[in-house]
């Protein structure tokens, strides 16, 4: 069973399963209702996030951006005021997802659809001061084309 890797800030994980996030989720929704044109089940991350951790430290702040991670070690950050449409995929065609298992982040205020990230395997939700830093995505540790270069 794929679990899924949960950080919010006090660097312990908890790990979830997609069934278990989805029985969390006080918001089911059609993902045409955010990304017109794609078909597949959704809940809405915020809120999924707000009943998610509803009981435990409720006067922390509130995360400054979300970092995702995936199978392939593709990777986004996102500050959080672009994820107020975001919405997490978990089905289409009445199965797990055959594109983006176990589960896969759509951005619909995103700077980019290269943040959609699929296979999501972690969740960061961070807290730090940096401003007007805007959303980054790419491979993890991805070497440059100069660095090797000079090798
Ligand atoms: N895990 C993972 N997610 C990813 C990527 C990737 O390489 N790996 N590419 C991103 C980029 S750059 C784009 S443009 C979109 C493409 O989504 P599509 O395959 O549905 O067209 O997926 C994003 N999500
Ligand atoms: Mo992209």
């Amino acid at each position: 069973m794929m679990e899924i890797a949960i950080y919010d800030g006090n660097g312990q994980a908890v790990y979830l399963t997609v069934e278990e996030m989805v029985a969390q989720a006080p918001l089911l929704l059609p993902l045409d209702q955010r990304v017109p044109g794609i078909e597949g089940k959704a809940f809405d991350l915020k809120q999924w996030y707000f009943a998610w951790r509803a009981g435990r430290d409720e006067l922390s702040p509130l995360p400054t951006y979300m970092l995702v991670e995936a199978v392939d070690q593709f990777q986004a950050r996102i500050p959080w005021g672009q994820l107020d449409q975001a919405v997490l995929l978990y089905s289409q065609n009445g199965l797990p997802l055959e594109k983006g298992f176990p589960i896969r982040l759509y951005v619909p205020d995103g700077s980019s659809n290269c943040l959609n990230v699929k296979s999501i395997v972690r969740f960061d939700f961070i807290r730090n001061d940096e401003q007007g830093v805007e959303a980054e995505f790419g491979f993890k540790n991805r070497i440059s084309t100069d660095e090797l270069k000079k090798r």
